[in-house]
């Protein structure tokens, strides 16, 4: 497909895919993935290909019978900047742009860019200059003066064209600078945190994957205005905006930046004070949006960030979100087979009553969920636990009495527990 537009540079997305790194968390949609992570940094995809390799080649990466093909194309299109879908070392992607004449740079370099170009709050440019200047440092080596590197655009936002030509030095230096920043405020984030805590008001953090809709869900929730687009990395800045919930008290909600596969560990590196500041998070939202065919991989790259992260022991609700987007005898099948996980639609509101009960149980009252008998002549209760959409199973005991598997709030439970006939049990085996 070529799309032909006077911009600045023209790109060509060079999607590679190695056989031998194919792992068994591989998302069906990456070739689409990383498409749209190139438009998400507002560029313009002039041609892209699709390449099949068996292993990366040491040099240059790419196998050399396709080398001479790139460069035909680079030369017919007339690009000026190639984007290859992985992490390069510093010699492949010098001998790369040495070979093609052009300037290439790699996934971690493009999301480096998405970054420093969206980045607003003061801490968040502090955090990718200090992520994009840890990458150059590894980039500075022999021989890297090459190409032209005075035209500006994509690669050198961010920490600007002086620092690209400063020497190893003079980066280190500017570390110290940011981190000695960074630590200044992290300081003061402490203070907030502490007082906070003291405060007693509870913290539920939004995580997810990129785009899931982590932030249209928090606007609903907070009835805030914070942009919520169709890009990749539309927030990368954490905003906490309370709302007051009148049953139990002050909640803060927390929106964060979303995760992506391979995310440049430099990234994740310079994000771990912000991200930190989710471990004092009494409960994770885990929003997913559950239309995406690759779905369950997205879940599992997301929890293995927050392994990295130290969060993965904060209590953890899934919330399926775009339900508007599956056909609602999907969203049935997917409800009965994940039963503890919530269903909703951030953009119109489905799910949210049950949303907010969740939330009010998990922070204040815990959650029964359990077997309970009924003496028979308890129909009421049970039709109102009905009504409550709290019945999972039903039975029978021995001796004739109703058996039901339950999931309630305790707060909602109490209005039951002391009514004669009325029992809880945890085991279905020894109800009587
Ligand atoms: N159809 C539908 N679209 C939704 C829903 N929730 C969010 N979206 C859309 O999905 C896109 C991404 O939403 P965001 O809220 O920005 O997603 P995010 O998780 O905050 O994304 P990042 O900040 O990039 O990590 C936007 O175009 C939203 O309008 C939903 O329930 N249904
Ligand atoms: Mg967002």
């Amino acid at each position: 497909m070529i799309i032909k537009e006077d911009k600045l540079q023209n790109v060509f997305s060079l999607f590679v895919e190695i056989e031998s790194y194919k792992n068994f968390n591989k998302l069906e949609n990456e070739f689409e993935e990383f498409q749209s992570l190139i438009t998400s940094a507002d560029l313009v995809i002039v041609d892209k290909l699709l390449h099949k390799q068996k292993t990366p080649v040491i040099n240059t990466f790419i196998s050399k019978g396709k080398l001479e093909e790139i460069k035909n194309i680079i030369k017919d299109q007339d690009i000026d900047l190639l984007i290859i879908n992985h992490q390069l070392s510093a010699s492949q992607n010098r001998n790369l742009e040495i070979f093609f004449n052009v300037r290439v740079i790699d996934k971690t370099e493009l999301i480096l860019d998405i970054f420093a170009s969206r980045a607003s709050s003061y801490v968040g440019k502090l955090q990718v200059e200090l992520a994009q200047l840890k990458h150059l440092s590894t980039r500075l080596i022999r021989g890297w003066t090459h190409l032209e590197r005075q035209k500006g655009g994509i690669g050198l936002r961010g920490p600007g064209e002086t620092q690209l030509e400063t020497d190893r030095r003079l980066i280190g230096k500017r570390i110290k600078r940011l981190n000695e920043r960074l630590d200044k405020s992290h300081k003061q984030r402490k203070i907030n945190r502490y007082a906070r805590k003291k405060s007693r008001n509870k913290l539920v953090a939004l995580v997810g994957y990129t785009n899931a809709g982590k932030t249209t869900l928090f606007n609903k929730l907070t009835e805030s205005k914070q942009v919520a687009e169709n890009r990749l990395f539309a927030t990368l800045d954490s905003v906490t905006r309370k709302n007051k919930n009148p049953k139990y008290g002050p909640i803060l909600f927390s929106d964060t930046v979303g995760f992506i596969s391979d995310l440049p560990t430099q990234l994740i590196e310079s994000f771990k004070a912000t991200l930190d500041e989710l471990k004092s998070a009494d409960l994770l939202l885990h929003v997913v949006d559950v239309s995406d065919p690759d779905y369950k991989a997205k879940i599992n790259e997301v929890n293995s960030i927050l392994q990295d992260l130290n969060l993965i022991d904060i209590p953890q609700v899934t919330i399926n979100n775009k339900c508007d987007l599956l056909p609602s005898s999907k969203i049935d099948i997917y409800k009965t087979r994940k039963e503890d996980e919530i269903f909703i639609s951030a953009e119109n509101d489905d799910g949210f009553e049950e949303l907010r009960s969740r939330i009010n149980n998990e922070l204040f009252q815990g959650i029964y969920r359990g077997w309970i008998s009924m003496d028979n002549n308890l129909g009421n209760i049970r039709s109102k636990l009905f009504d409550m959409g709290c019945i999972q199973e039903e039975s029978i005991s021995d001796c004739g009495k109703m058996l039901a598997n339950i999931k309630i709030g305790n707060d909602e439970l109490d209005q039951f527990v002391n009514i004669k006939g009325f029992k809880l049990w945890h085991d279905k085996d020894i109800l009587q």
